[in-house]
Formats: structure tokens, C-alpha cells, sequence
């Protein structure tokens, strides 16, 4: 394992503090009782466990693989494969300061294929497989949240519809957490490897390896931790899934703690599925209850996407946009 070569100076690595340990509530993606139980996980945490998602293990392992020897080399090569604001990054998350224990690749997917040409080849096609299996899922997820809603059988494609255009805003991202060497201070349980946030997007589906790290802000304020198993894929509720339920789904706060010094690496890859530029963003008709009035101002992806990245990572994105 390579650590990030350049020494991230203390005073910029945040630190944080964690509660205990929690479930996040599993859904059996296969099961006949998944789409009340997926409704019923984004109404109250805003994530779940998936299983037997169909995604197979040996494409999640090739990428893994793959991952892992791109994040082996030198940071010169690794460099090479950026492309500014997309491709390798190191440290430093967005463009506003946020700084994290980890490095990473971030990229959008294009009609169909990732958008990874200055990858090594293993790595890019493996990406590439991943992303469409796990799209899959997505769209898949996004009916099960439309009939746990109750939307009637011919409406169960609305979710799933502003996430699958060519247009479509759809990004994954690889994180690699090494081992940080920090010393911490008495009390203090951890490095920021990622600070929190909500995702601004519409759905998030996240596979990681055995390390944990992974933390949930729970409705209460309570962060707790989310036991890795890279068998399983967490899906979370982002911004723009929570505006089009209006407020009936929560977008889960979440962050990840570095591995401390002498622990494996964690590494993850998460797929966001965005809504395309022109799309608008707003309560869906189709749930409305008589009388019920949008919790948010209409906006588009293209103009939430801009506040976003104007933002601070820790921001609460959605509250310029709230009626009341
Ligand atoms: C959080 C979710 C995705 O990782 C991401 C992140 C993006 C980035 O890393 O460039 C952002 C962050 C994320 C939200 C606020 C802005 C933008 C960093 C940041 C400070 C790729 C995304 O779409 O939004």
C-alpha cells in the first residue's frame, strides 16, 4: 500500500467524535416485501443495506483490484490520469477548502460508458462494467421507492426516469483511505478521511472492502458508525430525492473516518445517479396530497449543481431552497 505522498498538515485535518454503533436498516432487494422496506429505511434514516442486488462479485473485485493498483502508483502517474474538477484528486475535496485523509478519482458516466480514457485500461474497463451493473440497481431501487410510496403502476417510472436520460448528471467516484499516521489527542477517536455532508444528488449507491469508516448522522444528531460489507450495497438518499418527495425521504448526513495507523486501507466506490442540467426539481405531482404545498422553491439540477459547488462541503445545500 502507498500512502497519499504529500503529508497533509495537521491543523487542516479536522477531527472528529463518534457515537456508538447502529444498524442501518437491510432490505432484501429480491424480497417481496422490498419496496415498503425501502420506503420505510429513506423515510427514517435516508439509507439501507441492499442485498442480493445482482451486482456480481467478481466484477465489485476486478474493480477493487484495479483500484487498488492505480492508488499504488507513484503520485506522479496518478496525476497523469486528471483531468481538473474531474479525475485524480488528493486532499483537497471540491473548491472551496474542504480537505479529507484520502485520495481519489472522480469522474462522470456518459450515455452508457465511463468517461475514463486516461485511466489504466484493467481499472477503465472494470469502472466501466461496474457502473453499468450498479446503474442497474439504481433504477431498479428508484421503483421500489416509487411503488413504497404508492405511486400508482403506471407512475413507478417517474424516479427512475430523472436519473436515466443520456443528459442524466451521473458521476462515480473511488476513494482510497490510507492508514493515517496522525497521533490523536486524548478523546479524540479519529482523522476525517471525508467531512460530512448530504449527497446532492438523487440516489447514491455505495460498495466498499472490509474497512469501515463509514458514518451516519442518525434524525437525532447522533453519528454512528455503518459495519462495512462489500457484499452489500448502501444506498443513500441525496438532496434532490428528498425535494422530489418533498421532505418524505431523508438525505442522510454522512462522513467517513480515516483508518487509523496500523489498519488496512479503506477503498470505495460510489455511483451518483444526477437528474439531467434542464431537469426540475420538485415535489412529484403524482405524490401530492390535496392541498400539500412544496416544502421548496423550484429549482433545476443545473442550478442546485452550481450552489452546490459553491458551498462548503458540511453545508446544508437545501435551506436556500426551503419555503418553510
Ligand atoms: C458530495 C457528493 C459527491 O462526492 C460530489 C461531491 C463534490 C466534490 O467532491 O467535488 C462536492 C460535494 C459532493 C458537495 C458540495 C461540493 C461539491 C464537494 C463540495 C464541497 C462529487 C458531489 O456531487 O457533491
Amino acid at each position: 500500500m502507498v500512502g497519499i505522498t504529500v503529508p497533509m498538515s495537521m491543523d487542516k485535518v479536522p477531527l472528529v467524535k463518534c457515537a456508538n454503533a447502529a444498524a442501518v436498516p437491510t432490505v432484501d432487494l429480491s424480497a417481496a416485501g422490498a419496496a415498503a422496506a425501502v420506503e420505510q429505511a429513506c423515510r427514517s434514516v435516508g439509507i439501507f443495506r441492499a442485498i442480493n442486488h445482482g451486482v456480481p462479485t467478481a466484477l465489485a473485485d476486478a474493480l477493487e483490484a484495479g483500484a487498488a493498483a492505480f492508488f499504488a502508483l507513484p503520485h506522479k502517474s496518478k496525476l497523469e490520469a486528471s483531468a481538473t474538477p474531474l479525475g485524480y484528486g488528493s486532499k483537497s475535496i471540491g473548491r472551496n477548502g474542504d480537505v479529507g485523509w484520502l485520495e481519489y478519482i472522480l469522474l462522470s458516466v456518459g450515455s452508457g460508458s465511463v468517461a475514463a480514457a486516461s485511466l489504466p485500461p484493467p481499472l477503465g474497463a472494470a469502472l466501466e462494467e461496474y457502473t453499468d451493473a450498479v446503474r442497474e440497481v439504481g433504477a431498479r431501487v428508484l421503483e421500489l421507492m416509487a411503488e413504497g410510496l404508492g405511486l400508482a403502476e403506471e407512475n413507478r417510472g417517474v424516479l427512475r426516469r430523472v436519473v436515466a436520460s443520456d443528459e442524466a448528471d451521473k458521476m462515480v467516484r473511488v476513494n482510497h483511505y490510507p492508514p493515517c499516521p496522525c497521533p490523536l489527542a486524548a478523546g479524540q477517536r479519529g482523522v476525517t478521511g471525508f467531512g460530512e455532508h448530504t449527497d446532492p444528488q438523487v440516489i447514491s449507491l455505495l460498495r466498499s472492502n472490509r474497512t469501515g469508516g463509514l458514518q451516519i448522522m442518525l434524525p437525532d444528531g447522533h453519528w454512528v458508525p455503518v459495519a462495512p460489507d462489500p457484499d452489500s450495497l448502501f444506498v443513500n438518499v441525496g438532496d434532490s430525492l428528498r425535494v422530489l418527495t418533498n421532505g418524505r425521504f431523508q438525505s442522510v448526513k454522512h462522513r467517513v473516518v480515516a483508518p487509523a495507523d496500523g489498519e488496512q486501507s479503506r477503498l470505495s466506490v460510489i455511483y451518483f445517479g444526477g437528474p439531467a442540467p434542464t431537469q426540475r426539481i420538485a415535489p412529484l405531482p403524482e405524490l401530492m396530497r390535496e392541498g400539500e404545498l412544496s416544502m421548496y422553491r423550484d429549482f433545476t439540477w443545473a442550478e442546485y449543481k452550481k450552489a452546490a459547488y459553491k458551498s462548503r462541503l458540511g453545508d446544508n445545500r437545501l435551506d436556500p431552497f426551503e419555503l418553510f
